[in-house]
Parts: C-alpha cells; structure tokens; sequence
C-alpha cells in the first residue's frame, strides 16, 4: 500500500454561485485520506480556455452537467485509480491524453479541472499536510496581496455599464488582514455613498456593488470617493484595480462603449484609459484591450506599461506557450492565473512558471461562478504568487476565500505578512 495511492474517484453534482450546476470530485486513497474540489466556471471567458462540458437542452439553460460528472465516474474514475495522487505531473498528463482534445471539451474542462485539483487536495491529506504547504509552501511564506471588487459590471451586472471589475487594491498594508480591513471600510462606504446618491441596487455576480451609474468614468469618482471616506490616502494606501474585460465589448477594432454610447477605435480606448490613469489612483489594468487586438495590448503596454500592471486575461488564458510569446513580443508584463482556463493544475503551473521566468507578475483569480471551494488560496501561499482576485467583499463563495486566507497566515511565523511594496510595479 502506498499512502497516496488513489483508491478510488467520485464525481457529484453540485451547484455554484448563480445556482447553475458544477462539478465536484472526491478522491480517497488507499491510506483512507481523502479530497475534493469543485470547478468554477466564467461568464466573461477567453476563446482559448478550456471548455467545460455541458449538457445543453432545457434544464437549467443548458447548463447541466451530468455528461461531465458521468466523466468523472467512468473514464476518468478508471483511468486514475492506482495512480499516484501526489504525482500530479503524469496524472494531470494522463488525464490530458485521456481527453485527446485541444480545448478538453470531450470529457470537459469542468470535469478535468475539478479531477486535478481533487488529486492534489488527497495526496496532501494523506501525507498529513495543509494544501498550501503541500504545494510548496514553508513557514515563512508570505500571503498574496488581494485584489477586491467595489462595483461590479460587464458580463456581471447584464452590461449596466461596460467595464466589468472596478476593484481596490491595498498598496500600502503591511499584513493580509489590514488588507481586508481596510477593504472592509472601503466596501461599506461605498455601499453608503451609492445608498446616499438613491443609486444602491443590490449586488452582481462576484458581490460588487451593482453599477447603477451613468457613465463608465463615474465609477471610478465613487471608487475614490469610497477610499477617501473610508479614511485612507487614495493611492498611498488604497489604489484602484480595473478589469477592463475588452473582448466583451470590442471586436475587430471597434469598441462599443454602450454605457458612453459611444464607439472607439484601439487607439481613441488606450487614450480614454491613459486619461483615467492621469485622473484616478489606478494601478493596474487587465484586459485593456480586447483578445483579437495584440497591437493594442502591446501600444498600451508600451505607454503605460512602465508605471501600471498591465495584466493578460483573455489573451493569455492561463497558457504556458501565451504568456512566453506574449512576454517575448512585450504585450503586457503579468498573466492572470485561473485555474480552470488550463483545465489542469500543472498546466496552471507551467503559466505561472513562465511568468516568473519572463520577470512578470501573477495573479491568482476566481472565476464569476464560484463555489465554498478554496484551493486557489493555497496556491497562491504554496506558489508564492504575490496577488490573489476573488470578487468583492460579499458572499460567501468568496468570502470562503478571504476568510481562508487569514487561517493559513495564522499558521506562518509572519502571521500574514506580504509581499513588499518593492515587489510590485508601483513600487518600483
Ligand atoms: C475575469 C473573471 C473574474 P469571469 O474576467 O477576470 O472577474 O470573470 O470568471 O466571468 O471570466
Ligand atoms: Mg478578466
């Protein structure tokens, strides 16, 4: 008998964060050890992630998932058992070949996702390890800087406005939990303002405020107001994150600002977004530009690249190859890091890698659609990736995350220490 030896694969479905069917599995191993993970699943995805595998048809709007689960039960369940749950590399390889797709879309990313992570979740209770540590993390780790939404929109608040993560930043705390202090304060101000301005509508998909402004620059006011109100130096302390989702709203060139009711062109957007980062605390920017627009990224990347994260979402899609192109061509400087965009969890590894090979940052992100599940967080700490996106500051799929976060730092020496300014582009 060896401790990490997979006995046995279980797959189940359950239901994420807007009520729509998901993938999880459960993995015992012969020891008696056992672990489990769900998938996420994106509303605003890159063309080039992993597909999850749906059912279609009419129940739940097509999204069910019992071909997915039946994956896991069946091939997947076969094929794993006797492997060795802690050699993630050949088990992830196997389960890569076993779909024969590119994009995973046979057995489902959703099933693969969830499958991989599962293996690393038992292997880690088997050898009697916390996730985090398992993957690498020791006693001096340090905990990611978060990245919190205020406002929703985008994908995530039916197009309210066409931005979609208006987002802070904690720049200047020094511990995991003043992060989240601070972005606690930040979050009930600005719940207070909109409530103020008769413009408080509830929340969207991630528990940002729902954007009920009119215009897309107006968000970016209210953010700042909220830190200012929240007692913090806008910018010293606090800064603003965007997740600008191009793809969702350019194409071909042309940028539909619906909100604005107003179209731009790459270069008219990269001088909207220069004018925002001349007015507002901002310092960092995913997604400027859409997916189909590489001269974009990089014409952005070259004039606001040096002072802000420019960060690679749908463009880059958590691909090892992508990001070392997209390093080598200089068309942002940092790679959001999802899980489920590479189905696998070495596949995950092998982007983050190449990240910190091509000198770039990492941010390790949740998805839309979440679950209570938590492994993101571990590895981020085992990893050492130094940000971590999760959503806002509400709801308990993402507050799992947050609240997880401050158990591991109660774990390390440093109690939750993080990385130092130094360690950021605005830092430097
Ligand atoms: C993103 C994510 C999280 P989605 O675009 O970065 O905000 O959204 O999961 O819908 O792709
Ligand atoms: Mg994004």
């Amino acid at each position: 008998m060896s401790a990490t030896r997979i006995a046995s694969v279980t797959g189940r479905r359950l239901w994420d964060s807007r009520g729509r069917p998901t993938v999880e599995v459960e993995m015992t191993t012969e020891s008696g050890a056992s672990g489990r993970a769900m998938a996420p699943a994106g509303a605003s995805t890159g063309t080039g992630e992993a597909v999850d595998r749906r059912d279609g048809g009419g129940a739940f709007g097509g999204f069910d998932v019992t071909g997915a689960v039946a994956s896991v039960n069946e091939e997947i369940a076969a094929t794993l058992r006797g492997m060795d749950a802690a050699d993630q590399d050949g088990l992830d390889a196997r389960l890569i070949e076993l779909d024969g797709t590119e994009d995973k879309r046979r057995l489902g990313g959703n099933a693969l996702i969830a499958a991989s992570m599962a293996a690393a979740h038992a292997a880690a209770a088997a050898l009697r390890m916390p996730l985090w540590r398992y993957l690498g993390g020791s006693d001096d780790s340090l905990l990611p800087l978060p990245e919190i939404q205020i406002f929703g929109g985008g994908a995530h608040a039916g197009r309210r406005v066409d931005i979609q993560d208006f987002m802070c930043i904690a720049v200047g705390a020094e511990t995991f939990a003043q992060a989240l202090d601070w972005t606690a304060e930040v979050y009930r101000a600005a719940g207070s303002l909109m409530a103020g301005a008769g413009k408080l509508r509830g929340v969207a998909d991630e528990g940002g405020f729902w954007p009920a402004f009119d215009g897309n620059e107006e968000a970016l006011g209210y953010l700042t107001r909220a830190i200012e109100a929240a007692g913090l130096e806008p910018g010293g302390q606090m800064a603003i994150s965007l997740d600008i989702a191009a793809s969702e709203f350019g194409r071909g060139g042309v940028y539909r600002l619906a909100r604005d009711g107003r179209d731009l062109d790459s270069g008219a957007m990269i001088d909207m977004l220069k004018g925002w980062l001349g007015r507002y605390p901002i310092v960092s920017i995913e997604d400027p530009l859409a997916e189909d627009d590489p001269k974009g990224l990089k014409a952005f990347t070259d004039a606001a690249g040096a002072a802000v994260q420019v960060i690679g979402d749908d463009y880059l899609v958590t691909n090892a190859e992508r990001v070392r192109a997209a390093a080598a061509g200089g068309i942002c400087n940092a790679v959001l890091v999802k899980p489920n965009q590479a189905g696998t969890l070495s596949e995950t590894r092998a982007a983050f890698d190449a990240a910190r090979a091509a000198g770039w940052g990492a941010v390790v992100s949740a998805r839309s659609g979440e679950t209570e599940d938590v492994t993101i967080v571990h590895l981020a700490v085992g990893w050492g990736a130094k940000q971590l996106k999760v959503g806002a500051f509400a709801r308990s799929e993402r507050m799992a995350k947050w609240n997880e976060g401050l158990r591991i730092a109660d774990a390390l020496d440093n109690r939750g220490a993080l990385p130092p300014r130094t360690a950021f582009p605005w830092g430097r």
